[in-house]
């Protein structure tokens, strides 16, 4: 295919790794620019898959690819998400270990619709049976309902990830999927109550106001005009042209429908929808003592009668806090501007704990309640890297979170593959590279890092002020007190769990972290970071690395600047070299033995010497080439992918032979 000089000089190269001036920049973006231009998106770096979003439909992702691309040798084919989904597949099958697919890039770049191809890969192309097509179609459909609540038009991507997702797939012994789990993290929950310019708020809401049939809406008291809502035009787009709204919700109410949520859970859920809206339009007013009075009442009513709540318990609580003093509880006033940071507070602690409790309802119906011993496949899709004219606490946590990765993919490949051919005893040129651990112990360290600073500071509240935080932090950065202060006062907690909504009484009556224990935003976040990684570490990575080819979300159109950038941070120049000098293949020499000993009649069918010796007389028996492996300490090094493909066909061969002879042998009796 790309065999011709013609037709590479073209298309390219489609694996990095081949390419022959592969230490140039310059070389790996004519490469990549190359491909691009016609419409091949995919390249490898060894094992890893480089993506450049298209912004167009490619036609490469029907059913009739995925059947090319099932049960066949990576390299064989032009690079695919498919072919490295396949890949991890039977890797997993043929090994019994958990996999996982880490897929980073900045926002807009291509993530989100790489891990759903992957999802419909395994979707489509597992083994299954008519019991387990309901988990797939259950798999399937959690994106739609994931995203309808999560994802929300940015500047950066009219579909942004506003949640980090890790899923992992569960597979039976027999390749079939048969459950799975999903993690969320840190939803940006500030959206709910605010947008910036040119962004909209979730799409749900959206999708309900647009696609909600009449019936529903006159019973959630809201009218068919997304301008009538304060929560869904700050950022004066509430019409995308990209998105159909109307027919989302229609995905959506089927999906929620498979999953099994209830009657009476999705009824609840659209009044919690109905409630959040209706409670951006209440407005305060100042009394003469310029305490906060309730406006419209209106608003108030619905609320009352959607969340099954008296209203003069509402309109205290969105009016007064209690406070305690001597040992006697009583209400305090709020001003105006209190009042509405109060409303915003509660809007926003609504529809977090509502997204918790969907996320773990999607859980019940993936669960697999089958006990036996499982594989799994992990994809992970977190919110991208973005950098706005002004950036807040949600670009800070992202783009931490990213940081995080990188420091992941950092240890998993560059460092500890060179410390491995170290520890092996292979002689090895050490590839330098840019280490970002220092950033995330600038936000991390204990005592001195950014988010303990910041909590430090939440702990002085009245005294402290994003002033000090900055005189503490000498930069300069806005709103972050707040928001990392996720303060709900009690008393209107205690009104939400009066409710009549099934989920919101769930929601507030879960358990309430304990005071003393950290209730900061950050340190959470930091926590259930550190506990991905854990889950990460035990699993084989295995790397997607999308790129935004342009700003402007068109198609046709190759920014050499920005891609070049991407290709910078994302380190891909240092792992293309050490791809490139090292080796792309490592087994242990008892389990590359035992695997392949039947190809050589030396060791088939036991080897009385060490494995390493044992393995050494196979590789001389198969002809391997002394530049193409490598004999450690422990393990044996391999260079390429083609020369272990190899092998792995000659053992397919010559296990078919030795079960026809075995039948061969048997066939008299
Ligand atoms: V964010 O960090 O969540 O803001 P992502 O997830 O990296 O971001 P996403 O997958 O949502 O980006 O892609 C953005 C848009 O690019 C999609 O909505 C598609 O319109 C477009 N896209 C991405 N990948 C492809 C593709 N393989 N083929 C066609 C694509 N279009
Ligand atoms: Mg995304």
């Amino acid at each position: 295919m790309e065999g011709s000089l013609t037709a590479r000089d073209r298309v390219g190269i489609q694996d990095f790794v081949l390419l022959d001036a592969y230490t140039s920049e310059t070389a790996f973006m004519d490469n990549l620019r190359k491909r691009f231009n016609e419409n091949l998106i995919y390249t490898y770096i060894g094992t890893l898959l480089v993506s450049v979003n298209p912004y167009k439909e490619l036609g490469i992702y029907t059913k009739k690819q995925m059947d090319i691309y099932m049960g066949v040798n990576f390299f064989e084919l032009p690079p695919h998400i498919f072919a490295l989904a396949d890949n991890v597949y039977r890797t997993m099958i043929s090994e019994t270990n958990n996999h996982f697919i880490l897929i980073s890039g900045e926002s807009g770049a291509g993530k989100t619709e790489a891990s759903k191809k992957v999802l419909q890969f395994y979707a489509v192309c597992c083994p299954s049976t008519r019991l387990l097509d309901n988990v797939r179609d259950r798999l399937l459909l959690s994106n739609p309902v994931l995203e309808a609540f999560g994802n929300a038009k940015t500047l950066k991507n009219d579909n942004s990830s506003r949640f980090g997702k890790y899923m992992d797939i569960q597979f039976d012994h027999q390749g079939a999927a048969v459950g799975g789990h999903v993690l969320s993290y840190l939803l940006e929950k500030s959206r709910v109550v605010h947008q910036n310019h040119g962004e909209r708020n979730f799409h749900i809401f959206y999708q309900l106001v647009e696609g909600g049939e009449d019936e529903l809406l006159r019973w959630l008291g809201l009218e068919r005009n997304c301008q009538n809502y304060r929560f869904l035009i700050q950022g004066e787009c509430a019409k995308v042209s990209s998105i159909n709204d109307k027919s989302d919700w229609k995905t959506v109410q089927k999906a929620l429908t498979i999953i099994e949520f209830s009657e009476k859970d999705i009824e609840h859920l659209f009044a919690i929808l109905a409630s959040v809206l209706h409670l951006g339009n209440v407005q305060f007013g100042a009394s003469a003592l310029g305490y906060a009075t309730l406006n419209n009442s209106a608003e108030v009513h619905w609320l009352s009668k959607l969340l099954g709540i008296p209203s003069n318990m509402l309109r205290e609580g969105l009016t007064h806090r209690k406070i305690e003093a001597k040992a006697e509880e009583v209400l305090s006033p709020f001003t105006a501007e209190h009042a509405k940071y109060a409303r915003d507070a509660l809007a926003k602690a609504i529809y977090g704990r509502t997204f918790s409790w969907l996320v773990n309802k999607i859980n019940e119906s993936l669960a697999n309640k089958d006990s036996t011993r499982k594989t799994v496949i992990g994809l992970l899709d977190i919110y991208g890297f973005e950098v706005f004219d002004v950036n807040s606490f949600e670009q800070f946590c992202i783009n931490f979170c990213n940081e995080k990765l990188q420091q992941l993919f950092i240890q998993l490949t560059l460092k500890s593959e060179q410390e491995e051919y170290e520890m092996e005893g292979i002689e090895w040129e050490p590839v330098p590279y840019f280490n970002n651990k220092i950033i995330c112990d600038l936000v991390e360290e204990k005592h001195r890092g950014i988010i303990s600073i910041l909590d430090e500071e939440c702990l002085r509240p009245g005294e402290a002020t994003d002033f000090t935080f900055l005189e503490k932090l000498e930069e300069k950065m806005c709103g972050f007190l707040d928001k990392n202060n996720d303060l709900l006062y009690r008393n209107i907690k205690e009104v939400m769990r009066q409710s009549k909504n099934s989920i919101i009484q769930h929601c507030f009556h879960a358990i309430e972290p304990d005071v003393k224990t950290n209730n900061h935003n950050t340190t959470q976040f930091k926590s259930s970071l550190s506990g991905l990684t854990e889950i990460l570490m035990t699993k084989e990575p295995w790397y997607v690395r999308c790129l935004k080819p342009n700003h402007c979300k068109q198609p046709d159109r190759f920014d050499d600047v920005m891609v070049r950038h991407q290709v910078k941070y994302l380190g891909l120049m240092e792992h293309l070299r050490v791809r490139r000098a090292g080796f792309a293949y490592r087994r242990r020499y008892e389990v590359f033995l035992k695997r392949y000993k039947a190809l050589c009649p030396d060791t088939w069918p036991h080897w009385k010497g060490t494995p390493a010796e044992g393995v050494q007389r196979l590789i001389k028996h198969l002809g391997y080439k002394p530049d193409e492996y490598k004999i450690g300490r422990t393990k044996i090094f391999i260079r390429h992918p083609r020369t272990l493909f190899a092998t792995e066909d000659a053992f397919e061969i010559c296990k078919h032979e030795l079960a026809t002879r075995i039948q061969a042998k048997y066939k008299g009796y």
